[in-house]
């Protein structure tokens, strides 16, 4: 198996994006940050919680349309997957399409090596290809599949973390990097409506067992584990809001007292109820997302949803750069 292509200074990308965040009025801490070892292990956890509907249904909505998105994509092709992970969704799409290649992009080299490895053990003949990047910044394809035609999939509504212009930004560049006659499959997360109350979706980020509390917490942990931090984790605790004007769950780290800590040798404080937001996770309407593909260079071709539009999978295809009237 090929060698992951670049390496990746965490730690120090860390220390920059604490100290620059902390310095904010409003304290932000990006939410990539989540997935040092223990954070990755509490996003497992938290895909199998009662309240986290997302994981299951998208995963029942891949399983009912894997035919119906062969028949679209066709054999032979290179699927790319942004943010791999410990890739639990790929068996059910690869088994369906018969593709020539598949290619983990994953920031995280330790996931990335053993789903690749787990993946090529259940795949013998597919062509398994790890890449250790960072999706949101332009890598290079590997050579080996660059002659293929691509499909890229961006499952976990991973795209709502981002804000509508850089959801676009970062779809242009997927467009670039997939080429001509090129496929995009994404899930993603709807809008509160008539199949989900904005109850749900608060829960689905504040569980019962804490263990999204546990996940954002884990922010604080890490500074002291890796940026030699002094933080006292009782001083804060875990929220997550609907934000309705913005469309977007937001997740918050709020200071349960006045409180304050060193990080990177820098001194912070913050006064009770401040808090350090964390996370945003913004839940579009479908004619929203269909509009954010035409906006970034894709023709929304098919979308599926659950029975109560909670999740959707979208399947999009690029659209030409042939000359237009
Ligand atoms: C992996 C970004 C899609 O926003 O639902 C889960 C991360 N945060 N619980 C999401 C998350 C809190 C998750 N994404």
């Amino acid at each position: 198996m090929a060698q992951p292509l670049a390496v990746h200074d965490e730690t120090s990308d860390f220390a920059a994006a604490v100290l620059a965040g902390l310095a904010q009025p409003q304290k932000v801490i990006p939410a990539r940050f989540f997935y040092d070892h223990a954070g990755s292990e509490l996003f497992e956890a938290i895909t199998a919680l009662p309240e986290y509907y997302l994981t299951r249904t998208e995963i029942g909505i891949l399983g009912a349309h894997a035919g119906d998105i062969a028949a679209a994509v066709g054999p032979g092709r290179a699927v790319i997957e942004f943010g791999s992970g410990s890739s639990t969704k790929t068996p059910l799409l690869l088994r369906a399409i018969s593709p020539a290649a598949y290619v983990p992009v994953d920031i995280s080299a330790e996931f990335l090596q053993h789903s690749a490895a787990t993946l090529a053990g259940d795949f013998p003949g597919l062509a398994v290809i790890p890449v250790a990047a960072d999706f949101t910044a332009a890598f290079r394809v590997p050579a080996s599949v660059a002659a293929l035609p691509r499909l890229g999939f961006f499952p976990g509504s991973t795209l709502g973390n981002l804000a509508p212009r850089s959801a676009i930004d970062l779809l242009r560049g997927f467009a670039t990097m997939i080429g001509e006659q090129g496929w995009l499959l994404i899930g993603l997360d709807l809008a509160p409506g008539a199949g989900k109350s904005t109850v749900t979706l608060e829960a689905a980020y504040d569980d019962a067992q804490g263990v999204t509390a546990a996940f954002n917490l884990n922010l604080l942990n890490r500074i002291n584990r890796e940026l030699g931090g002094t933080v006292r984790i009782e001083d804060f605790s875990h929220r997550a809001v609907w934000n309705s004007a913005l469309g977007r769950i937001e997740m918050h780290l709020v200071a349960v007292r006045d409180t304050g800590f060193t990080a990177a040798g820098e001194p912070f404080a913050l006064v009770a109820g401040e808090t350090i937001h964390t996370e945003n996770s913004y839940k579009w309407t479908l004619p929203e997302v269909r509009l954010i593909a035409r906006a970034s260079g894709w023709v929304p071709t098919a979308d599926w949803t659950d029975a109560d539009g909670r999740f959707a999978l979208l399947l999009w295809q690029r659209e030409t750069t042939a000359m237009q009237p």
